[in-house]
C-alpha cells in the first residue's frame, strides 16, 4: 500500500453552493475533479490528520465509487478513523447523528438531495461539521479558495475496501468501521417519540402511505414505521433504493411526487401520506384530501410539539428561512417564543441550535428539523406529525382547519424557472435591486407596498454577516414576494419567487391557493418583469 502524491491544477467552479459542491455525475467523475474537492475540504479544515470522520452517502450513481476515493485520501491525508454506513449509504440526517453521537470532527456526505441521479444527472459533496451541520461559510470559503491554488493531492494506492460487511478494517494506518446506516438513527427517533403511542395507532387500523422515491429512505422507513410500528406491509412505496431513483426526481413535491398527492386526492385516499427525497432530509405532508405546505408544516408542528415526548417541556425558540411564510411567526408570538429568520441554506440554523436559542427549525423547500440532529430531517418530521395525530386524534385536515382559524392563513407558493440563461436572470435581479428604493408607497395588484429590501443576516451567535440573500417586497396587508436565485442548480440559473398572502377572515380560509394568490402573482410580473428576463410564460414548477 503505497502512498502518492499525484499532481494536479486548480478546476474552475468548485465553489460549494447553498449546500455543498454539486454539479453533474459526468463533471464529479472527470479527471482530478473528485480528488481535488476533498483535497480542498482537508485544507478548509485545517487537515485531516488523526482525525475521525464519518462518511456516506444517500447511494447515487457514483456513491460507491466516490468512497473509494474518499477513504483511500483520508488515508493518505493521516485521518485516524472513518465510520462509514454499509455500502457507503447513510441518510444526511443519519449521518448528523453519527457524527455527533461518535463525537467525530465531522463527515463527508456524498448526495445531491433531491436533484436526479445517474450518470446524466447530479453528484454533490458536502462537508459537516463536529456538531453535525453543513460547514458554514467562512469554512466553505475556504475550501473554494484551495481548490483555486491547489497543486497536488495525497492518495493511497490500494484495493478496493469491502464496505458491504459490517464491522472494522484498516487501510494503511486508518481504521474503517462500516455500520449499520439505520440503527442509530431508529434509536434516537425511539427517544424522541412515544412509539407505543404510535403502534396503537396502526393498530387501531391507521393508514398511512410513505414514498421513499426509490432513495436512501426506504431502508429507515420500512425499520421504523413497518417493523418497528407495525404499519401493514405496503406502507412505504418506492422503498428499494436505486442509484438513478428509478430514474425519477427525488423531490418530495406536489411536482414530482404526484402519484401521492393523486391517490390522497382519490376515494382510496389513506389517513396520511409522506414522502422524502433523494437523502432523506426533506419532507411533504399530505392528508386525505389535503396538501400541507412545507411553511405551514412547520407552523403546526411548533404549535404541537410539545405533545411528543421529546418536546414535552416546550421549544426554546423557533426559526424559518427568510423566503418561508410567516405562518410560525404567528404561532411564535402566540408561544412568547423567540423567531428567527435565516438566510436559505440549513447551515444557518446550527448556531441557534446550537447556543439553545431555537428547538425547532424549517424551510419553505420541504425541510423541517429540531435540535436532535444539525440537519434537517425527513423521517423525523413524519414521525412527529404522527405522534401529533395520535395524541390529537384530529385528521390531517381538522388540524390544519383548528390551525388556520386559530392564527389565520398563510397562503403560499414558489414558482421555480429553472435552468433559465443566468445572465438573464442575474440582470433581472441586479435591476429589481437597483429599483428597491423606489417601490415603497407604490400600488400593485396584491396592495401598497410597504417595504423592499435585499436580505441580510447577522447572525445572533458569532455576528458573522451574510450580504445577498434575496430580495424582499413587503405588502401594506401582510403579502409578500421574494426573489433569489437557487444555490443548488447545477445548469444556467434558476430564479426562485416566493408567493405569500396573510388572510385571517374565517369565511376565506379554505379558499383555493393559487386563487388567493393570483395578485400577488401578478405583482411579481408587473414589478420584475419575469417573462422578458426568463424567456418563459410560466414557472416549470409551482409548490
Ligand atoms: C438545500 C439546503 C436548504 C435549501 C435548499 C434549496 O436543501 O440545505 O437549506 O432550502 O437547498 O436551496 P436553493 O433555493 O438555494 O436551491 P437540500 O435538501 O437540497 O440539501
Amino acid at each position: 500500500m503505497e502512498r502518492i502524491t499525484v499532481n494536479t491544477t486548480p478546476i474552475d467552479g468548485q465553489k460549494p453552493g447553498t449546500s455543498g459542491l454539486r454539479k453533474k455525475t459526468e463533471v464529479f467523475m472527470g479527471k482530478h475533479y473528485l480528488e481535488n474537492f476533498i483535497s480542498a475540504i482537508w485544507t478548509g479544515i485545517g487537515g485531516a490528520s488523526g482525525k475521525t470522520f464519518v462518511l456516506g452517502g444517500d447511494g447515487r450513481y457514483f456513491n460507491d465509487r466516490a468512497a473509494q476515493v474518499i477513504l483511500r485520501m483520508a488515508a493518505a491525508s493521516g485521518a485516524a478513523k472513518v465510520i462509514i454506513g454499509q455500502n457507503a449509504v447513510l441518510s444526511t440526517p443519519a449521518a448528523s447523528n453519527l457524527i455527533r453521537k461518535r463525537a467525530t470532527d465531522g463527515g463527508i456526505i456524498m448526495s445531491a438531495s433531491h436533484n436526479p441521479g445517474g450518470r446524466d444527472e447530479d453528484f454533490g459533496v458536502k462537508f459537516n461539521m463536529a456538531n453535525g451541520g453543513p460547514a458554514p461559510e467562512d469554512v466553505t470559503n475556504r475550501m473554494y479558495e484551495a481548490t483555486k491554488t491547489i497543486t497536488h493531492y495525497d492518495i493511497l494506492e490500494a484495493q478496493d475496501i469491502d464496505l458491504a460487511t459490517l464491522g472494522t478494517t484498516q487501510l494503511g494506518d486508518m481504521e474503517i468501521e462500516v455500520v449499520d446506516p439505520v440503527s442509530d438513527y431508529a434509536e434516537l427517533m425511539e427517544s424522541l417519540f412515544d412509539f407505543d403511542k404510535l403502534r396503537a395507532l396502526f393498530a387501531s387500523g391507521f393508514t398511512m402511505r410513505f414514498d421513499a422515491m426509490h432513495a436512501v429512505t426506504g431502508p429507515y422507513a420500512t425499520e421504523i414505521f413497518e417493523r418497528r410500528l407495525g404499519a401493514p406491509q405496503g406502507s412505504v412505496l418506492n422503498g428499494t433504493p436505486l442509484p438513478d431513483f428509478g430514474k425519477g426526481h427525488p423531490d418530495p413535491n406536489p411536482i414530482w411526487a404526484k402519484p401521492l398527492v393523486d391517490l390522497v386526492m382519490s376515494d382510496a385516499a389513506p389517513d396520511f401520506a409522506a414522502a422524502s427525497d433523494g437523502d432523506g432530509d426533506r419532507n411533504m405532508i399530505l392528508g386525505r384530501g389535503v396538501y400541507v405546505t412545507p411553511s405551514d408544516s412547520l407552523a403546526v408542528l411548533a404549535a404541537n410539539a410539545h405533545l411528543a415526548p421529546g418536546y414535552a417541556s416546550g421549544l426554546a425558540g423557533v426559526a424559518r428561512s427568510m423566503p418561508t411564510s410567516q405562518a410560525v411567526d404567528r404561532v411564535a408570538e402566540a408561544l412568547g417564543l423567540e423567531c428567527f429568520e435565516t438566510p436559505t441554506g440549513w447551515k444557518f440554523f446550527g448556531n441557534l441550535l446550537d447556543a439553545g436559542r431555537a428547538t425547532l427549525c424549517g424551510e419553505e423547500s420541504a425541510g423541517t428539523g429540531s435540535d436532535h440532529v444539525r440537519e434537517k430531517d425527513g423521517v423525523w418530521a413524519v414521525l412527529l406529525w404522527l405522534n401529533i395525530l395520535a395524541e390529537t386524534g384530529a385528521s390531517v385536515k381538522g388540524l390544519l382547519a383548528d390551525h388556520w382559524a386559530k392564527y389565520g392563513r398563510n397562503y403560499y407558493s414558489r414558482h421555480d424557472y429553472e435552468a433559465v440563461d443566468a445572465t438573464a436572470a442575474n440582470g433581472m435581479i441586479n435591476a429589481l435591486r437597483a429599483g428597491l428604493r423606489t417601490l415603497p408607497g407604490q400600488t400593485f395588484a396584491a396592495g401598497k407596498v410597504a417595504m423592499a429590501d435585499e436580505f441580510a443576516y447577522d447572525d445572533p451567535i458569532d455576528g458573522s454577516r451574510s450580504e445577498g440573500q434575496g430580495i424582499r417586497i413587503g405588502f401594506e396587508n401582510g403579502s409578500r414576494i421574494v426573489f433569489r436565485l437557487s444555490g443548488t442548480g447545477t445548469v444556467g440559473a434558476t430564479l426562485r419567487v416566493y408567493l405569500e398572502a396573510y388572510e385571517n377572515d374565517p369565511s376565506k380560509l379554505d379558499a383555493d391557493a393559487e386563487t388567493a394568490l393570483a395578485d400577488v402573482v401578478e405583482s411579481a410580473e408587473q414589478i420584475a418583469g419575469i417573462k422578458g428576463a426568463t424567456g418563459r410564460e410560466a414557472p416549470d414548477v409551482k409548490t
